[in-house]
């Protein structure tokens, strides 16, 4: 399914007059309109090809619908994202979730979506049918070097089918760590994840990254040996220039400060990936700003002064994706609702009065500091978001246009009851 762009002037035609009073309204005290609408209509969020279908938790999965049975179909949901929104310009695959079949092929049909590849995912937290060694007791980490060489050539295969494609970025998550006291001898883990990193990194052309992703849990219960964004650092920075950290929101332990931890990264230039999702208590369980939309804004307030501060492109200096689960909710109603809460927050941190706010910081003015910070949060910017939609040709009401559309229905007639993606 495409949708025309007929389609969605005729959905904005109906939205056009409403619209132009919110917006008029909002953006009449905002001297940088413009450079704010440039800066939104720019970034764009990739969307992780695992996304796409229905999650479920270790207790069961109650499968969607018309779920993209296949890489093609997966690049057509997120086609019909990026139609709607024009925020969603790149899908980020999962090997072996994902393997093109003919790279040249997938190629194409991603760019007559108007979709790059984002960073490329490798998978050695699981093992494959006539896999020789298995992931139980971990990848790199492993005590066998049989295991490493396996996982580390898995990796090798992953940045062959990311040049192929285009892609800049090969993010590494691993599970590996321990789930008893003792299992594991924590420095001997980390050399060996250390040793197999660099063996990956010496094969990663030069023109790419290297995203160390961090999770302070899960799937063990005990130690995870790339746990925290130190012992990512530590990594990266032995690695080279080339390696960066990547934060996932999900991954941290309970109420950890988030916004501190992107900062002194972006301070270090170590933070390069980013991965958006939502929680009340653990994980990528649920839709970006759905529980905490201030820490939202506090951590897009710290990424935009942070790459102010070293002159970093917010758009293309670090890899944007949202990686999250969807037990319940549609995907793709979930992922528009995900891409608008992130810009929503991108836009009001893009309000910030800096000036001010040093001036506040300089002079230990607290209650000044507090009231810069949250008279741009608690503004409705909704209408700023939805005109640089406008500009780019995207509708200016994404979900709205989704349902009247009634594109599931759509999907479920083409690909059957049936269908399911491939991932977790
Ligand atoms: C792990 O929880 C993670 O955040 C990693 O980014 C994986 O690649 C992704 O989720 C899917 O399992
Ligand atoms: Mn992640």
């Amino acid at each position: 399914m495409k949708i025309e762009k007929s389609i969605i002037d005729q959905h904005n035609q109906g939205l056009q007059e409403r619209h132009q009073r919110a917006f008029d309204f909002v953006s009449s005290d905002v001297d940088n309109i413009d450079d704010i609408l440039e800066k939104l209509q720019r970034f764009q969020i990739a969307i992780p090809s695992w996304a796409l279908g229905t999650g479920g938790t270790r207790f069961g999965r109650f499968s969607g619908q018309g779920e993209p049975g296949s890489l093609e179909q997966k690049i057509e949901d997120v086609g019909l994202l990026h139609a709607l929104n024009q925020s969603s310009g790149a899908i980020s695959l999962h090997i072996p979730w994902d393997i093109p079949q003919n790279a040249e092929e997938i190629k194409a049909l991603a760019t007559s979506y108007g979709l790059k590849f984002d960073a490329m995912n490798s998978n050695t937290f699981q093992d494959q049918a006539g896999q020789a060694y298995s992931y139980k007791f971990g990848s790199l980490q492993h005590v066998d070097p049989n295991v490493r060489k396996q996982a580390v050539a898995h990796n090798i295969e992953v940045i062959k089918h990311g040049i192929a494609l285009g892609s800049k970025a090969l993010t590494v998550w691993l599970a590996d760590g321990s789930s008893f006291p003792g299992q594991l001898n924590f420095r001997e883990a980390f050399q060996n994840t250390l040793e197999s990193l660099k063996e990956i990194y010496a094969h990663l052309p030069a023109d790419w990254k290297l995203f160390v992703e961090y999770k302070a849990f899960e799937p063990n219960f005990y130690s995870t040996t790339i746990a925290d964004w130190g012992q990512s650092l530590l990594l990266a920075n032995k690695l080279g220039d080339k390696a960066y950290t990547l934060v996932d929101l999900g991954h941290h332990l309970p109420n950890a400060n988030i916004e501190q931890i992107v900062s002194l990264l972006l301070m270090e230039g170590k933070l390069a990936g980013f991965h958006f999702n939502d929680s009340k208590y653990a994980d990528d369980d649920l839709t970006a700003g759905a529980i905490r939309p201030y820490q939202l804004f506090l951590i897009f307030n710290e990424l935009v002064d942070g790459m102010d501060v070293r002159g970093i492109d917010h758009a293309t200096g670090l890899g944007w994706m949202i990686d999250a689960s969807h037990n319940l909710k549609d995907p793709l109603a979930d992922l528009l609702q995900s891409v608008e809460a992130i810009k929503i927050a991108y836009a009001q941190a893009l309000l910030v009065d800096r000036t001010a706010l040093k001036e506040a910081q300089q002079q230990n003015d607290v209650v000044r500091a507090q009231e810069i910070l949250q008279q741009a949060y608690r503004t409705d910017v909704r209408a700023i978001v939805a005109e640089s939609r406008l500009r780019s040709g995207a509708a200016l009401d994404p979900i709205g246009l989704f349902r009247a559309l009634d594109v599931r229905k759509k999907l479920i007639a083409e690909r059957g009851m049936n269908s399911v993606a491939t991932g977790l």
